[in-house]
């Protein structure tokens, strides 16, 4: 009798139909699922993103146990732990005298590469499957970019909209256009009475994971007291249904918006469950359209949901793999800014930082916008070295995975690629964050003042960027008008700006060593 086939299943990896499952029994399988020290620890991950990821492999084991599979569970504190993915595949295969090892491939670079090495020296035969679990193969994107002088999203979209025949009427875009994006950029009103997402109380088995990310990591970022994630596929889809019948209507018209205090809005709050396999990606875009068919939720929102998923994940994810490794050491610009502290603290007097610092500590998550054009915007126009705000972004989000951070990060926030992502820098002055949010009028700072010590610091840092990257920046047809503006200027104001941005610079201080990666 040959031994059983040995199936690794990682942590974002907990889908009952993964493709390493097709055709296996319970009677010929083993599932492994191994909690180690090489992935709480390669960063210093924020508390609630290891208590989520935890919980969410200790309920799925259950679950898997319960359908009948036998599930080989390594907790992170059993004696024996080798503490990687590689030492324990190798240990369990010898356990259980595995004939083969079938797995999915994970969604890291890092990881493959430590696979492949096993795989090369393995005893018994190991296959490494495609994730089919995203829309778009691997195969696919790649013949997509390949001989494309430009990769933009807004052409991949349009290829994945008649793919999946989502929001397509008779071969043609429903109502008559791809792209609502104009009509997803409205200033938010004082309030906007969003309808709160649901929490989900941890029960005992999140409860013992949260006890033990205390005391294991007690010195890693973020608070672990209001936790509420999904940590199972029915929590997932509640989340979800509550997402389709409440916020999504209004989800298109405030997409960018920003309000103080406002966590969420009317964002969906899926990454989390999508990002580590408890929601399908597909599955929530037919649900969406269906409440558009069904005339309870209009054209703009469904229309930018489904973008976002069809869209921006699945062509980041193949831009990520398209670029690496190549992508991780990006800095067209040459940045060489230390992160400053208060990415950390979040003690700074600019009122929108404190808010996007303080709503990622509390949640492990902040929308969109505060990603891109409050906590990215800065790190921007400041010069932040991509590699240090890389690593911030990757321990902070509950829903950070290398291959969806990375390039959201260096490509789209920093244009640390050049510009193979995006067409042009999301750079931006206090003016943007002011019309987009509420954040502005009760800073220290005055948005409307361009220089001095009150003036908003996004004003000054934003030309001081266009000023010192302008070989870079004005051969761009999309941003190199803006030079004709900085050029009109008398040549006192351009001194008094570039030396009211140097100020804000020079009073920035260094983020302590040891935040994102043990010293
Ligand atoms: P919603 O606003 O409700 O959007 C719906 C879904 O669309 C999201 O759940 C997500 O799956 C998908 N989506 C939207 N935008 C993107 C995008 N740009 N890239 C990939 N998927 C997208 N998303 C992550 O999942 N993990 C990250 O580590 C991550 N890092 C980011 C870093 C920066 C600098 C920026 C600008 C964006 C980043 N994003 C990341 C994308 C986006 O901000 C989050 O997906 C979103 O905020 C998650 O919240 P939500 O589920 O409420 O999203
Ligand atoms: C993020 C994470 C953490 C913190 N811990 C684990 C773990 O102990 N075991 C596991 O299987 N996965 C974990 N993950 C998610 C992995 O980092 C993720 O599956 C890989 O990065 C995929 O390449
Ligand atoms: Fe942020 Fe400037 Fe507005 Fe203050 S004034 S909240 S620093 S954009």
């Amino acid at each position: 009798m040959p031994g059983p086939v040995l199936v690794p299943i990682l942590g974002d990896q907990l889908t009952p139909t993964l493709a390493s499952l097709a055709g296996r029994t319970p009677a010929d399988t083993v599932l492994l699922m191994m909690e180690v020290a090489e992935e709480t620890t390669y960063v210093r991950h924020h508390k609630a993103k290891i208590a989520l990821i935890l919980s969410a492999m200790r309920h799925f084991a259950a679950e898997m146990r319960d359908a009948g599979w036998q599930v080989d569970y390594v907790a992170l504190e059993d004696a024996g732990n080798t503490g990687s993915f590689a030492g324990e595949i190798a240990r369990a295969a010898t356990r259980h005298g595995a004939s083969a090892v079938q797995m999915v491939e994970p969604g890291e670079y890092r990881v493959m590469q430590d696979l492949r090495a096993l795989q090369a020296d393995s005893p018994v035969p190991m296959r490494i499957l495609p994730d089919d679990r995203f829309i778009c193969s691997l195969p696919e994107f790649y013949s997509w970019a390949a001989g494309r002088r430009e990769l933009r999203m807004e052409f991949f979209y349009r290829q994945m909209r008649q793919e999946t025949g989502l929001l397509m009427d008779d071969g043609e875009p429903t109502g008559g256009q791809w792209n609502y994006d104009r009509d997803n950029r409205a200033p938010p009103p004082r309030q906007l009475d969003a309808p709160a997402p649901p929490r989900f109380t941890p029960d005992a088995i999140t409860a013992e994971v949260i006890a033990m990310v205390e005391r294991l990591f007690p010195g890693h970022f973020g608070d672990l007291a209001a936790f509420g994630w999904p940590v199972t596929a029915q929590q997932a889809e509640e989340a979800a249904t509550a997402f389709m019948t409440q916020r999504l209507p209004h989800f298109g018209t405030w997409q960018d918006a920003m309000l103080h205090g406002e966590d969420a809005l009317f964002h969906s709050l899926l990454s989390t469950s999508l990002n580590c396999g408890l929601l399908d990606p597909l599955d929530l875009c037919r649900r969406a359209e269906a409440e558009y068919r069904a005339g309870r939720a209009p054209l703009n929102a469904v229309e930018g949901f489904i973008r976002q998923i069809i869209g921006w994940r699945e062509f980041i994810r193949g831009m990520y793999w398209l670029k690496m490794p190549a992508m991780r050491d990006a800095n067209w610009f040459g940045a060489e800014l230390p992160l400053p502290d208060f990415y950390w603290t979040g003690e700074t007097d600019m009122r929108c930082m404190a808010d996007c610092v303080r709503s990622t500590r509390d949640n492990a998550h902040a929308h969109h916008i505060q990603r891109l054009m409050v906590l990215g915007n800065f790190a921007l126009i400041a010069g932040v070295r991509p590699q240090e705000l890389e690593d911030w972004f990757l321990v902070v989000y509950a829903d950070a995975y290398e291959w969806v951070e990375l390039p959201n990060v260096a490509a789209m926030a920093l244009f640390a690629d050049g510009g193979t992502l995006a067409s042009k820098p999301y750079a931006a002055s206090g003016n943007y964050i002011n019309k987009m949010s509420d954040y502005c009028g009760a800073c220290r700072y005055d948005v409307q003042q361009k220089t001095g010590p009150d003036a908003c610091p996004f004003n000054p840092l934003y030309w001081h960027f266009m000023a010192r990257n302008r070989d870079k920046l004005e051969p761009n047809r999309r941003i190199g008008r803006v030079y004709a503006t900085w050029d009109r200027m008398s040549e006192g104001r351009r001194a008094d700006t570039l030396a009211s941005a140097q100020a804000v610079l020079d009073a920035l201080v260094p983020a302590a060593p040891g935040w994102a990666r043990a010293p």
